[in-house]
């Protein structure tokens, strides 16, 4: 048996799934966008149930859409729907007819299953019941939830340490399940909670606790209504944050200027037709960006490090009309020694870096100048790289230099990815939490939580791979097609003893498992949940720090799924810890998790009393008040070099991005609209010219390839597809290119995965 069917990993697939392509659009949303939500819901459940869902959605007192982090108003909700075309793809997944039992698992091996895509996978449907995979059998099979939780519990207690066990959170997991895993992790006696952050906006906490002190982004909704210009780096809002585009429409009408930085022309930072406005006087579309800085990838750390030197030389010529003297003077540390760094800097060079035209810089540079209240966005085209944090610490001078901050209409904007993220790290869900979070939780609960920091994600991979940790368990999520080298994670899976999933949802990682391996069904967002007779509900925290309810309303899928919270209480039951704590009052009444929420973080202040406000509340942000809570209450100004990453003359660098047909790793559907691609996912985008200098035609199909430290990674079979993208940079989907993410590429400081700057060569296969 090859080593890759050991592992349960499909060859790469040869057979294609019939790719066709068109002209990339150049507006996101409009009519097609309502077309194809009503269709996809409709499809899934029917039209009637799909709408009573969606008119639920985002809503004050609602379902919290389980897609994005994008904030909801909040004042005024849209009563056509607070919605968006994703947001309705993601509410069919979780809500279609499939329910995987006893007699499915039955027919299909773990094998036959993992031959499958992720889009196949995805599509099998919602778990019903708890499955268990015993040692070497080919088939998952019925157990009961005591039998299975048991197992688990007997599997942690043999363990040499509690450090061999690592606790895996997805960005879905509500505030109060968040906080009770955490809680009984730690009890437990580990602090291995990696989590989906740490392959996401991890880059963006460690930049912004060390130049701002706060980890999270500082504005509202309300700035964006306020804001003279906005930046928008490395994001695709149109597919990844649909109802940002309500924002930039009104930030435009109320004359900002968007200026937008992407190696790609996005459609939906190009120009938006309101759904909303359909048949309005405002039908007509709203165009985007003012300026389209279509740059190289990786090259943003030197284009904002060559504006920032324009805007000091500008400053230079008209002293005291650019930069924000007086908050500099009350508010920074750092300014005197950044300015000598700028004197330094060669502005060709980093001009060179960035592919772009030294004009259309000038011009930019130029139009900085004058604006003082400026809005900061970025989202995955920043944070995963080699020097994501370098990078984000540079837009961090930048609003520095221009006073852009802690006031109304200016800030930073990370714009976070799954909906309760944000959540789950105020909760403590982190592998290297602060002593403050400790210290609150052994006065509140009367245990001593360990101290040793844990493993994040790629930590915990080599611990699984090396063999230091042997149970694994996941709060969501599908860490094998997540996370980097997938081969080499699929490994490190294999070698634990025990591998468990919390899920929705059938993916790839219940096939890729442990010696045992456990799948625990769950409620999702959409679900009633009763616990003890009594309906309750959940709260999550959106991008922007605003915490609020979310109550699902729809009869659970089967009679035998558990809310996340039960799951957890039932699991620290089951595991009998020293430390007394009454986890069943917990399942049985959420408002007592929100009770002792408030009493171990701050900011949670009346939890249950504000979260039964309609649009919850927002928590304290000292950036947003100009309050720096950094080690000297001052915001930091930084230095630091920007260098270009070398390529060889055969070498391209690698993006892996989002279709507008998938949340993460489960595919929705195999188009990318608004790219012009369709019917297919195994493509890697090309600049016209190197396809000419590699021999390549249109629809060519290649073979890709990484060397990092001396390993061969393959991915096979992928269609060339001619794209207008800067020169050596050539895009293709996650988590199909994953087996090219080295597991050494990371950030340095957050250790991400570098998953946009992937070195690759490729090799033709046939034309
Ligand atoms: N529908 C839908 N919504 C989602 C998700 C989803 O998969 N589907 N995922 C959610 C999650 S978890 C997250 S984190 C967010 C992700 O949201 P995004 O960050 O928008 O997602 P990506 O597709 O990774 O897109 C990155 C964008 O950055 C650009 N880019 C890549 N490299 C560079 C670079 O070096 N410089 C610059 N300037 N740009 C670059 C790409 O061209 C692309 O436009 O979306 C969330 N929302
Ligand atoms: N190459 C590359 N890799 C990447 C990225 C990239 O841009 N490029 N992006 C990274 C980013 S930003 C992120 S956030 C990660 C995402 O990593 P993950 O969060 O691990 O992945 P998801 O695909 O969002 O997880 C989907 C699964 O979650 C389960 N699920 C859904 N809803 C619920 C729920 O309510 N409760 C529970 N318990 N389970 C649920 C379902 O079983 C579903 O199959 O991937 C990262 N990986
Ligand atoms: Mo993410």
């Amino acid at each position: 048996m090859s080593k890759k069917n050991k592992l349960n990993l499909a060859e790469n697939p040869d057979h294609f799934t019939g790719l066709t392509t068109g002209k990339p659009a150049n507006k996101a949303a409009g009519l097609k966008a309502v077309k194809n939500s009503l269709k996809i819901i409709s499809a899934e459940v029917g039209l009637v149930k799909g709408i009573s869902v969606l008119n639920q959605l985002n809503q004050k007192g609602g379902i919290d859409c389980p897609g994005c982090a994008w904030p909801d108003p909040d004042d005024e909700r849209s009563k056509l729907g607070e919605y968006c075309e994703n947001g309705v793809k993601a509410i069919a997944e979780e809500i279609g007819k499939h329910a995987l039992d006893a007699a499915f698992f039955a027919e299909h091996s773990v094998y036959e299953l993992s031959q499958l895509t992720d889009y196949e996978i995805g599509k099998k449907g919602r778990i019903a019941q708890p499955m268990y995979l015993a040692p070497s059998a080919s088939h998952y099979s019925p157990i009961s939830w005591d039998k299975a939780l048991g197992k688990i519990a007997d599997n942690l207690h043999k363990l040499n340490s509690p450090d061999e066990a690592i606790f895996y959170t997805s960005g879905r997991t509500s505030n109060e399940a968040a906080f009770l895993y955490q809680l009984f992790v730690r009890a437990y006696g580990t602090n291995n909670l990696p989590d989906c952050s740490n392959m996401c906006h991890e880059s963006s906490g460690k930049a912004l606790s060390q130049t701002l002190g706060i980890g999270k982004g500082s504005v509202t909704l309300k700035d964006f209504e306020k804001a003279e210009l906005v930046l928008i780096m490395g994001q695709n809002p149109g597919t990844n944050h649909p109802r940002m585009l309500n924002a930039l429409q009104k930030a435009k009408r109320n004359g900002a200027i968007i200026i937008s930085i992407n190696p790609l022309k996005e459609a939906g930072l190009m120009a938006y037709n309101n759904p909303q406005e359909v048949g309005t006087v405002f039908g007509a579309s709203t165009s985007l960006s003012d300026h389209y800085m279509q740059i190289r990838i990786n090259g943003d750390m030197a284009l904002i490090q060559a504006l920032n030197l324009l805007l000091y030389r500008h400053e230079k010529n008209n002293p005291n009309t650019v930069f924000d003297h007086k908050f500099i003077n009350e508010k920074t540390e750092g300014f005197e020694s950044y300015l000598q760094h700028l004197d330094q800097l060669s502005l060709d060079d980093l001009i060179a870096q960035t592919g772009l035209s030294k004009d259309s810089i000038e011009t930019v540079a130029q139009v900085l100048s004058n604006k003082k209240r400026i809005i900061a966005c970025w989202a995955m085209g920043l944070t995963q790289h080699k020097n994501a944090v370098d990078t984000i610490k540079e837009v961090v001078n930048l609003l520095l230099l221009k006073g852009s901050i802690g006031k109304a209409g200016a800030g930073t904007c990370p714009v976070r990815g799954h909906s309760n993220v944000q959540g789950d790290r105020t909760m403590g869900i982190h592998e290297a939490p602060s002593e403050k979070l400790l210290d609150s939780i052994e006065q509140v609960f009367h245990f001593k939580p360990p101290r040793k920091h844990g493993f994040d994600v790629v930590n915990a991979i080599k611990a699984m791979y090396e063999r230091k940790a042997k149970v694994f368990f996941a709060m969501g999520g599908n860490f094998l097609s997540a996370t980097p080298d997938t081969l080499y994670t699929a490994e490190a899976l294999s070698n634990c003893d025990l591998t468990v999933h919390v899920s929705t949802k059938l993916n790839r990682s219940h096939l890729i498992h442990g010696k045992e391996a456990i799948i625990l069904p769950c409620l999702a967002r959409t679900d009633k949940d009763i616990q003890n007779g009594s309906e309750q509900f959940v709260s999550v925290e959106n991008s922007m720090g605003v915490v609020h309810s979310s109550k699902g309303s729809l009869p659970p899928i089967s009679q035998d799924l558990k809310s996340e919270v039960d799951i957890v209480c039932s699991l620290a039951q089951q595991c009998h810890l020293s430390a007394d704590i009454p986890w069943q009052d917990y399942t049985n009444n959420y408002d007592l998790i929100r009770d002792k929420i408030e009493a171990t973080i701050p900011g949670f202040d009346n939890y249950n009393e504000r979260v039964r406000q309609p649009s919850g509340f927002y928590l304290p942000n000292g950036a947003r008040n100009n309050n720096y809570k950094t080690s000297t209450n001052k915001a930091q100004f930084s230095v630091a070099k920007a260098e270009a990453i070398k390529l060889e003359a055969q070498e391209y660098l690698m993006m892996t991005i989002r279709s507008h047909d998938q949340f993460n790793t489960t595919i929705y559907g195999l188009d990318d609209r608004y790219r012009g691609v369709y019917n297919e996912r195994r493509v890697i985008m090309m600049n016209k010219k190197d396809m000419a200098l590699e021999g390549l035609q249109h629809l060519d199909v290649v073979d890709l390839y990484n060397y990092t430290d001396g390993q061969k990674r393959v991915a096979k079979n992928f269609i060339v597809v001619s794209y207008d993208i800067p020169s050596r940079c050539v895009a293709t989907y996650f988590p199909e290119a994953n087996v090219l993410v080295p597991i050494s590429s990371v950030a340095k400081v957050s250790n991400t995965p570098a998953s946009k700057s992937v070195i690759i060569e490729l090799k033709k296969v046939r034309g």
